[in-house]
């Protein structure tokens, strides 16, 4: 099987605009009666649903950002009443709340056949067994590919995140073919075995599912190689639906983009303009078949450029770039996002800490490492040791609750971090992907 949906995968570029924009339309005038928060920004901007006939006329709308939703926290962009909405989502916000991402039926529905459309490029059928690796909690990777999985008929372990022994174990066991984690979580996994002496033929892996993170071809090549699978990127962020938004397929020519549901643009940063082919820029999307939180014009930061001319493996689905990264400051660590802005508010709240802070990312073989070097006030510092030992270990539970993730704690001397004469660096990333 090579499409899981022949009919929208392979559609003409006449047929995919008239879809869109049918479907551009709807969504658009739904938008401005049901959501109060598009009805002020179209209304500011002069815009009218009855001045969208087309996708054509998509850049006439406004765009939407991340502080949207935070600002209309949790419910105020859900454009259906709650007994309608049967999950909700959320990923990191830049401080503080957490971005809400709500879903009807028709929602999961229209997400879990996007997931099963990346699965069956990557080769997968109703025959495979799926190890989900993935988060299952908030984050929409672990039951993203576990709905899209079931939707392709596979066979769903959700084993979740962590206990790699255990998760070896299960691989041997229950004869997984198909493994959905990060990247990076792979290729541990992979030194794991070669570590504890586990021979790769003890598994029987066939395929990759791996996003969540940014990545290389050099990775890929480097998980074909040591885990015998074939690796597909799968691209995809919350606030749309979680993973799924975009895939790629044998011909390694960047990734599709499930375009009968989500209008991608890519546009000039500075200037908002739309960019032509080939160009990078900021991607955003506007999602057209979403009852529960249609989107428009979402930007997401990530950087891409896209290629429209049709593929060799057959769809016409227009082709983003791998992502080559963000135009805002968010980090991946370890599948997880972060702003720098929620480290800093983690710090100021844990007490005698000034402001000052250096973050240091690192990839110590094939995980993500993240060291905070805070600067403590100098009363603190003439402090006994057992004080510091305290703070020290208060900042790290404080970091580990709020962001989710494990973080070395340098506590410095008052007048160490660098002071810069106009934009503070915050972040140092010595990652080479
Ligand atoms: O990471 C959804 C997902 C789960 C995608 C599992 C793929 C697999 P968020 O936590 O909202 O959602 O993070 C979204 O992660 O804007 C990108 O910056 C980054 N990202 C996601 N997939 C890829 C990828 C999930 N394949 C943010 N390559 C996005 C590069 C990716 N970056």
């Amino acid at each position: 099987m090579r499409y899981f949906n022949e009919h929208e995968e392979t559609m003409s570029r006449d047929e995919m605009h008239a879809l869109q924009s049918e479907r551009l339309v709807e969504t658009v005038n739904r938008a401005y009666e049901k959501v109060a928060p598009y009805r002020a920004k179209m209304d500011a901007a002069g815009v009218s649903p009855d001045d969208i006939k087309s996708v054509d006329d998509l850049a006439k709308l406004p765009f939407t950002a991340k502080q949207d939703l935070r600002d209309n926290y949790p419910y105020g962009m859900t454009a259906v009443p709650m007994s309608e909405v049967v999950r909700i989502h959320a990923s990191s916000g830049t401080t503080g709340k957490q971005t809400v991402v709500t879903y009807t039926q028709h929602d999961l529905d229209v997400w879990a056949e996007c997931v099963a459309r990346v699965l069956t490029a990557a080769g997968a059928t109703n025959e495979d067994i799926v190890q989900v690796c993935y988060g299952y909690s908030m984050f929409t990777g672990g039951l993203g590919a576990h709905c899209g999985a079931e939707k392709l008929g596979c066979a769903v372990i959700p084993a979740s995140t962590g206990n790699t022994a255990r998760q070896i174990m299960m691989m041997q066991d229950f004869g997984s073919t198909v493994l959905c984690c990060t990247p990076s979580y792979a290729l541990y996994m992979y030194e794991y075995m070669r570590d504890n002496n586990i021979p790769i033929d003890s598994i029987h892996l066939k395929y990759g599912i791996f996003g969540a993170e940014p990545w290389s071809d050099k990775m890929r090549a480097q998980l074909e190689e040591n885990l015998h699978i074939k690796a597909t990127d799968i691209y995809g962020l919350s606030e749309v639906c979680g993973p799924g938004v975009a895939f790629s397929c044998s011909e390694g020519n960047g990734l599709h983009v499930n375009e009968d549901h989500f209008i991608i643009e890519v546009v000039d940063p500075k200037t908002g303009m739309p960019q032509p082919d080939g160009v990078p820029g900021e991607i955003c999307f506007t999602c057209i078949d979403k009852e529960a939180m249609p989107l428009i014009r979402y930007n997401t930061h990530d950087i891409s450029a896209l290629h429209h001319e049709k593929c060799s493996c057959g769809r016409t689905l227009v082709r983003m770039d791998r992502i080559t990264g963000r135009s805002d400051d968010m980090l991946i660590i370890r599948g997880v996002n972060v702003f720098p802005s929620q480290i800093e508010s983690v710090l100021l709240s844990s007490g005698n800490v000034d402001p000052r802070y250096l973050i240091v990312v690192d990839r110590k073989g094939t995980l993500d490492e993240i060291e905070i070097k805070v600067e403590i006030n100098a009363a603190q510092f003439t402090d006994q040791i057992r004080g510091l030992e305290e703070l020290q270990l208060k900042i790290k539970k404080n970091i580990e609750s709020v962001l989710g993730i494990a973080a070395k704690i340098t506590l410095v001397e008052p007048g160490t971090i660098e002071r810069s004469v106009g934009k503070t660096q915050h972040v140092i990333d010595n990652r080479k992907i």
